[in-house]
């Protein structure tokens, strides 16, 4: 069916990339809070590779979402520096469109997360160069953003409903838990039966197979806005045959790369909801490409996230002003994380739980150069 509406991203991709002085990887090392469990690894510290973009005197910067290990996702900071350093950056020049750029990219196969470094430091440096903040150069306006809160896996039943306990006092919207196999049935029985009424989910990184199909319909009892990605990193057509089986929504995080995979997995339904994650998918653009394909078709759409620092956190929130964001993400109080950030404001909840979009040009949050010399483990110039 031919469509006559235009993309949704036709007036970014027109943008002129400007002239660039500088490029800069800085690599930063923050203790987290709180250690950060799934049913693969457990984070204690968030190890962030950041990109600076020096252009005629105005500096950008963006985060990408790697870790230092593969154990969410292929890349991993040391690939992202190799994929940035010699195939992405020496496709940058000033003048091209930007997606003309994105089609460049295109060449590199994967790597989306390297990809999203580059393509949000661009578009950053644009919205700071005109003096407005990321949300208007995404052509939407301001609106406070739904929050939502990620417990990793915890020791104890007790740990976790402590921790359910502190989400709902606070005000978050939803409580997302991750699960693995053996910690899952019993322990979102115990925090339902507690909390009765909380918009609950679950996310279990891939730990089931088809074999689990009648273990994992156990869940439907408990009247779960989702289960986020239960089957493998890799998989979307054993998700149709579990979602044909399951009444609660399936959301895929892990399997969707960009907006082919999000029609693909749409389209034979092996999911009813789909978690954007703008490093995962390669950038802002495609985030937004899938928000409108998913939103067209039914299907909800939320920003996921990284445990990002404040750069990559306001990306997020940003990101979030799009139409199509119809749930709340994971997108939750600095303070979750970590002591003190890299950069300021914190995010923070207001009285009703919602997180204000920042203000000012570009991200609105500003990177605080005595917090970022302590924290920072490497630093390179590429440009
Ligand atoms: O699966 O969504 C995930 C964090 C790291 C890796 C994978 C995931 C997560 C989260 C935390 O769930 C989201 C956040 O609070 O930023
Ligand atoms: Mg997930």
């Amino acid at each position: 069916m031919p469509s006559t509406t235009p993309a949704p991203t036709a007036a970014l991709e027109a943008l002129a990339l400007p002239a660039i002085d500088h490029v800069d990887l800085v690599t930063v090392r923050l203790p987290l809070v709180t250690p950060f469990g799934t049913s693969v690894h457990v984070w204690t510290v968030k190890e962030a590779m950041l990109l600076r973009i020096e252009s005629a005197g105005v500096t950008a910067w963006s985060e990408c979402v790697a870790d230092p290990d593969p154990y969410y996702s292929y890349e991993t900071n040391t690939t992202a520096r190799h994929v940035i350093a010699d195939f992405l950056l020496p496709l940058v020049e000033p003048g091209l469109a930007l997606g003309e750029l994105e089609a460049r990219f295109r060449r590199v196969r994967g790597h989306g997360m390297a990809k999203a470094t580059v393509e949000n430091a661009l578009l950053i440096l644009i919205a700071q160069r005109q003096g407005v903040p990321l949300h208007a150069l995404l052509g939407r306006p301001a609106r406070r953003i739904p929050s939502g809160l990620s417990i990793g896996l915890r020791d104890t039943q007790d740990d976790l409903l402590r921790a359910v306990e502190r989400a709902v006092a606070r005000g978050y919207h939803r409580v997302k838990m991750k699960v693995r196999k053996g910690q899952d049935v019993e322990w979102v029985r115990a925090v339902r039966e507690r909390f009765p009424d909380l918009p609950l989910m679950v996310d279990a990184n891939g730990d089931y197979t088809l074999a689990d199909l009648d273990h994992l319909r156990q869940l439907d009892a408990f009247d779960l806005m989702m289960v986020e990605q239960p089957l493998s990193y890799s998989d979307i057509v054993e998700h149709a045959t579990l979602q044909a089986a399951m009444r609660t929504p399936i959301c895929l995080d892990e399997s969707i790369h960009g907006v082919a995979d999000a029609a693909a997995a749409i389209s034979i339904g092996a999911c009813r909801i789909v978690n954007v994650k703008q490093g995962r998918v390669g950038g802002l653009l495609e985030s937004i490409r899938i928000a409108h394909h998913a939103a067209s078709h039914g299907v909800g759409v939320w920003s996921g996230g990284m445990d990002e620092t404040g750069i990559g956190r306001a990306v997020n929130i940003h990101l979030q002003t799009v139409e199509g964001f119809s749930l709340p993400g994971d997108t939750s109080e600095t303070s979750n994380y970590f002591d003190e950030d890299i950069v300021e404001p914190a995010v923070v909840l207001d009285a009703d739980g919602f997180i204000a979009v920042p203000e000012g040009p570009g991200l609105g949050a500003r990177v605080v150069p005595e917090r970022l010399l302590t924290r920072t483990v490497r630093a390179e110039r590429l440009r």
